[in-house]
């Protein structure tokens, strides 16, 4: 260790509260105070540090011999406190344990297995829009578009029963709120946790699903023995719980952006391939999963700083995608910059292994609407949806004219 390397005393802390209602609501401030104030925060409110610099978000991402996830992303240090729920084998777990199930889910979700997947997508997806359109010119984003489209595929790939659908949006909200601090967000809904998790435990059962989704081939590969028949089920969990509200908010991100940047939407529509480059630069320019935690497995040095082991860690993902180091005009969404390499979807081991299926369901919708609406003009105050982690919509009143 070297002499210049600061102390935890010498570090200059930080009293504000990343999960306050106005931070969440309007994250940037803070992010850019967290930029500038160094590579490495004390967060003194929960005894944590911070990263909000690119440069170090990604370094710790792709380190996981020094920044473990076993011990939980969100507060909770899962090695003192007793997790809400059995630790997902994906999420909250490290190599070697994390490698089956990873890889279980990497090869279901990867392209090649999607393609079978794409025709009917887009079917459903004009579907929507025509719906849509068929209705008043008014309406609420979020709820027509943003989850009325994955709700209509995603739990139908997944192989789930046609009963109780709509506690899916409700569980994932519980699971992001649980990365955070236990604040009101996390005490107003303590009374659904028990139903909403019984009931998505159900599901993760080979009975409650058809024999032709996800889900029955994570079951069959508990068959073939690439998992234990007592992981299948967590692996199930894992769709349910990840693959919800994140494109639900991803795809509202997108659909907030092309309201507000309406030269954009024009561009999109001249050249309909960019659909998934624009859904990239809405995530890193919203990134709708705003946060996670890591843990130090040992004494690590960050820009200077020591942060000893067992120390939570909690990494912006959101301040990163917008850092000036790293993106010319970061608060700008600009479809003819190249996105890749936001953290949005995370980055190394544990990198969203839906994203694949999230950019699909993204492409259709954007595709399909792209065809038929010639504007998206904003008709009302969009409304957030506060979340210890997701970046949400309550609503979103456009106007929609149609070509
Ligand atoms: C999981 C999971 C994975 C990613 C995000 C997430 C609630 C959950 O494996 O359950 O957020």
């Amino acid at each position: 260790m070297s002499t210049a390397t600061n102390t935890a005393a010498k570090l200059p802390g930080l009293d504000v509260d990343p999960f306050a209602p106005d931070v969440l609501a309007h994250p940037e401030p803070l992010h850019q105070v967290l930029r500038e104030a160094g590579p490495v925060v004390r967060l003194t409110r929960y005894d944590v540090y911070g990263l909000g610099r690119h440069a170090e978000v990604q370094a710790a991402l792709t380190d996981w011999q020094h920044f473990e996830s076993g011990a939980g992303v969100g507060l909770a240090d899962f090695r003192r406190e007793k997790p809400w729920r059995r630790p997902s084998l994906l999420l909250e777990a490290d190599p070697p344990h994390h490698d089956a199930p990873r890889r279980v889910l990497r090869e279901l979700l990867a392209p090649p297995a999607l393609r079978r997947l794409r025709e009917q997508w887009a079917t459903a997806a004009e579907s929507v829009v025509d719906e849509v359109l068929s209705g008043a010119a008014e309406c609420d984003a979020v709820r027509v578009l943003a989850q009325a489209f994955p709700l209509k595929v995603f739990p139908d790939a997944v192989g789930l029963g046609p009963d109780g659908r709509e506690n899916l949006l409700p569980y994932g909200n519980l699971a992001f709120n649980a990365f955070g601090p236990v604040n009101e967000l996390v005490t107003a809904d303590a009374h659904r946790v028990a139903g909403l998790t019984e009931w998505v435990d159900a599901q993760c059962a080979r009975e409650a699903l058809t024999d032709d989704g996800f889900g029955a081939r994570i079951w069959a590969a508990a068959d073939r023995g690439d998992l234990t028949h007592d992981q299948a089920p967590l692996v199930v969990r894992s769709l349910l719980t990840a693959g919800v509200d994140t494109t639900v908010h991803g795809l509202a991100a997108a659909l907030y952006a092309f309201s507000t940047h309406p030269d954009q939407w024009r561009l999109l529509r001249a050249r309909p391939q960019l659909a998934r480059v624009a859904f990239d630069e809405a995530v890193r320019w919203q990134s709708p999963v705003q946060t996670f935690f890591r843990t130090a497995t040992a004494d690590v040095e960050i820009g200077g700083t020591l942060i000893p082991k067992g120390t939570k860690i909690l990494m912006f993902l959101g301040s990163a995608n917008r850092d000036p180091a790293r993106w010319n005009d970061p608060d700008r969404f600009d479809l003819t910059r190249d996105p890749s390499g936001h953290v949005g979807f995370g980055m190394g081991i544990h990198q969203c292994v839906g994203q694949h299926v999230a950019r699909l369901e993204a492409e259709a919708l954007l595709t399909a609407l792209a065809r038929r609406v010639e504007r998206i003009e904003p008709a009302g105050a969009p409304r957030r949806h506060l979340n210890n982690t997701l970046r949400a919509w309550h609503s979103l009143p456009v106007r929609l004219h149609t070509a």
